[in-house]
């Protein structure tokens, strides 16, 4: 990236006729770090299926001979590992820090049945699928590399938030944050404001309520937008505050894409102490169904996320609360004891790996915790 200016590896790959499964022209550094990982996943040895933005399905990284009596099926790997190879990429020509999001799971064991899969697809592809398509609660690893005027590689295998910084001078990465905490406050909003028009109410009351200095903590919140999700995480994880990229009339699911960009990021902010929220509910709960599925993201600092949950919670709007549960549904469809209750937003804010702020009382009996996660007050 530092060199590509200087190479001829700006702009468009093919002049602009490479275009992803998105829709969205692919540039040349995007084609490049795609198959960067890909190549570096194959030989790590513990790897099965990959899923990436820039690849139309996930796929067996040692290809069809997986599925035959060879030995390879012995010897590969047993995790996948979904990622955006060139998060923000649209901004790399201007020298805009970029980023690369992953995510690992182990091997699925879960059944697919009922999932909604495309008509004709093989064996392959159905493994591939089956083992990708997971929510973010299966997560064993998350995090992302950010390339800037340091780079920086952040990560989580679900017991805390570690910073590694690129020593150019030896070649490594070096500890240099350890243990990472994110401030239970910030006084930074991070979104795309061109788009709030066409935000769900309760966020644009909100926003506004922080501007004026009308909220929780009665100060007027700074706005910091760069257009790069790995570069506005990494700022938030710092500073605090609450960034991201809610649902809009025109997008109902946002734009950010569960299975690589959203699971992960809120998997690493939790364990840093922070939240993750669709607005309203856990984002790590939500069960994909297809793998560029989109999800409206919103994460930052725990009392910034939950005063902002409270304008959701107290929303009466029909349109809103009908998206929040058909999107919730996906959740019952995986477990099998999530009740009608589990679409009430208390239950499905929950730690990671299944368990949630449920309580046993002294029978054994769940309860929910009303607490700070309360409804509407
Ligand atoms: P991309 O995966 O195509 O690069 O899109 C994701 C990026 C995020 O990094 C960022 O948060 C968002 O798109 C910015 O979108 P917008 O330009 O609409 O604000
Ligand atoms: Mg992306």
């Amino acid at each position: 990236m530092r060199t590509s200016a200087l190479s001829g590896l700006t702009g468009l790959e093919d002049g602009g006729g490479s275009i992803n499964i998105q829709g969205e022209e692919q540039k040349k550094l995007d084609v490049i770090a795609n198959n960067v990982l890909k190549n570096a996943l194959k030989w790590s040895g513990q790897l099965s299926t990959i899923a990436s933005e820039e690849e139309e399905k996930p796929f067996n990284i040692m290809g069809d001979s997986v599925f035959s009596n060879d030995i390879i099926l012995e010897n590969s790997g047993r995790y996948v590992a979904v990622f955006d190879p060139l998060d923000g990429s649209s901004n790399v020509d201007a020298g805009i820090p970029v980023g690369t999001i992953f995510g690992i799971f182990d091997q699925a064991e879960c059944p697919i049945e009922d999932f909604d899969l495309s008509d004709g697809i093989d064996k392959a592809e159905e493994k591939c699928l089956q083992d990708t398509l997971q929510p973010g609660t299966n997560l064993v690893a998350a995090g992302y590399c950010l390339y800037s005027c340091a780079t920086s590689f952040v990560f989580t295998l679900g017991s805390g938030v570690y910073g590694f910084t690129l020593d150019e001078t030896i070649g490594e990465f070096v500890l240099t944050h350890s243990d990472m905490k994110i401030p239970s406050r910030g006084k930074i909003y991070s979104f795309n404001e061109a788009n709030r028009w066409d935000w769900d109410r309760p966020l644009q009351q909100y926003v506004t309520d922080i501007q004026q200095g009308l909220g929780d903590t009665k100060s007027r919140y700074s706005s910091r937008y760069i257009g790069s999700m790995v570069g506005d995480v990494h700022r938030t994880l710092q500073y605090g505050g609450i960034f991201g990229y809610p649902a809009d009339k025109r997008n109902p699911d946002g734009k950010l894409r569960l299975l690589y960009e959203a699971a992960p990021m809120a998997f690493l902010l939790e364990q840093a102490g922070g939240l993750a929220l669709t607005g309203k509910n856990r984002i790590m709960n939500i069960p994909p169904t297809s793998v560029h599925q989109r999800v409206p993201c919103i994460l930052g600092s725990r009392d910034d996320m939950l005063e902002m949950r409270r304008y959701y919670v107290e929303s009466r709007d029909p349109d809103l609360i009908s998206r929040c549960k058909a999107r919730l549904k996906g959740a019952n469809v995986l477990d099998e004891d999530i009740d009608d209750e589990s679409l009430s937003p208390i239950v499905n804010l929950g730690s990671h790996n299944g368990d949630s702020l449920l309580n046993k009382d002294k029978e054994g009996n769940t309860t929910t915790t009303m607490g700070e996660f309360g409804a509407a007050q």
